[in-house]
């Protein structure tokens, strides 16, 4: 079977409770009779739209996508668990990068709303979205606001009728075939990080409009939007005027964490295809696993998926301990395992050699899965920030 031999051990380690072992097998079991079907067939990565549809409604039927809701809305857990979120992250992404980037954009396209949306704005979307009926965005990054948050310039102004949304939005995950989008924009409070507040904008109000389709090495739904004086029911407001910007913080302490769970994921697959590929490879007439240069790769390997996994599962046991901030776990997490893979996918490939950048092959996908993992939901640098900052605060 292809992915029989990623490491399970870290199931035992005791920041995971038996529940979370159950999920991560059954959900292993469910990738792999389910999704070849979806993702391996001929056009399946042409038509990434209509990929990602079926990926999300499969991911709604398997039951999966619970996890990315509250209970009370049909979820699994009162809160969402991020040891659940990793869990589900690492096991899809050792499968597929389309299954996990779906069940990913479930949670993150919600999550404002998990936290901070009115009951009847909950009621409305949540149970949807944990069904797969709905698809969710999360709509932050500005042309001119990506890592620096607090310079968003697109403005959310009070009428009578309701809230008025002006301006753009890119690198927008989901774009394009989102039935909703969770929009931080200016509302003027105070300058800064202080006068930004997020809404729910439905994909059909008149004057959001798809501007350009974006494509990216690892293709998926991409987009940049224009909000041309959108007309927003004041009910889609999320949380407090003028808390945007924590709201938006306090939804990226809860999935940069599971960022790194997708890294693990691929780093995982990575070592799997590289433990079989060099076992059966022959050079110098013996297997190319016997040269010394393989094996200390290999081990390098290892260790940085193991280190990555200690600080990721750490990460999600704390905040689900009930820690109010987990920015600096969170931070190290994404930042060690996004890195970390990227050059546990590169190793690998050297050792495919020219099957390894050849199209269709695993690795050469993994290479180009990789790679946004460190620029998204805070680049590695803004990581370092945090980290940073924090220490010279205390
Ligand atoms: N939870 C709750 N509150 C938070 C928070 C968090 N995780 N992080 C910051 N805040 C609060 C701060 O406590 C501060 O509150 P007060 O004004 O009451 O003191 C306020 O928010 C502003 O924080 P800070 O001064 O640290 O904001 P900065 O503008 O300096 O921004 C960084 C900090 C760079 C860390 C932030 O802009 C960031 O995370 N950027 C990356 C964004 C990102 O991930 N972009 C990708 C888009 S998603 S694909």
């Amino acid at each position: 079977m292809a992915h029989s031999r990623a490491d399970k051990t870290f199931l035992s380690w005791p920041f995971l409770n038996d529940h979370h072992r159950t999920l991560a097998r059954e959900l292993d079991n469910w990738a792999l009779s389910t999704l070849p079907a979806i993702t391996d067939t001929p056009g399946a990565h042409d038509d990434i739209d209509n990929t990602c549809r079926v990926l999300v409604r499969a991911l709604g039927a398997g039951g999966w996508l619970r996890y990315a809701v509250p209970k009370a809305y049909g979820g699994v857990f009162d809160q969402l668990d991020v040891r659940s979120l990793c869990i589900i992250r690492e096991t899809l992404a050792r499968h597929s990068g389309l299954a996990d980037f779906a069940f990913a954009m479930q949670g993150l396209g919600s999550g404002a709303i998990s936290l901070a949306g009115s009951e009847e704005v909950k009621l409305a979307y949540l149970p949807l979205v944990a069904m797969g009926e709905k698809i969710a965005a999360f709509a932050l990054t500005e042309p001119e606001a990506g890592s620096d948050v607090a310079q968003i310039a697109s403005t959310l102004e009070e009428k009578k009728s309701g809230y008025r949304l002006t301006g753009e939005k890119t690198y927008i995950s989901n774009g394009g075939i989102a039935d909703f989008y969770c929009v931080f924009a200016r509302t003027g409070e105070a300058p800064g990080a202080r006068g930004l507040s997020a809404v729910v904008v439905d994909a059909d109000t008149s004057g959001l409009k798809v501007k350009e389709r974006i494509e990216v090495i690892a293709p998926h739904p991409l987009a940049r939007l224009k909000f041309d004086g959108c007309v927003v029911p004041k009910k889609n407001l999320l949380g407090t005027p003028g808390g945007g910007f924590k709201l938006a913080m306090q939804t990226l302490d809860i999935f940069r964490s599971t960022v790194g769970a997708a890294a693990l994921g691929f780093a995982r697959r990575a070592l799997e295809e590289a433990v079989r590929h060099t076992s059966s490879r022959n050079l110098f007439g013996a297997p190319l696993a016997d040269l010394p240069i393989t094996q200390e790769r290999l081990a390098e390997m290892a260790l940085d998926i193991d280190a990555s996994a200690l600080l990721i599962y750490r990460a999600a046991w704390t905040k689900d301990s009930g820690a109010p901030r987990v920015t600096r776990e969170a931070a190290m997490a994404k930042l060690y395992a996004t890195d970390s893979a990227q050059t546990v996918i590169d190793k690998a490939v050297q050792m495919f050699g020219g099957m390894g950048v050849t199209k269709g092959v695993k690795v050469e996908e993994l290479y180009r899965e990789i790679r946004a993992l460190r620029i998204y939901e805070g680049a590695s640098e803004v990581q370092k920030l945090v980290i940073a900052r924090q220490l010279l605060s205390e």
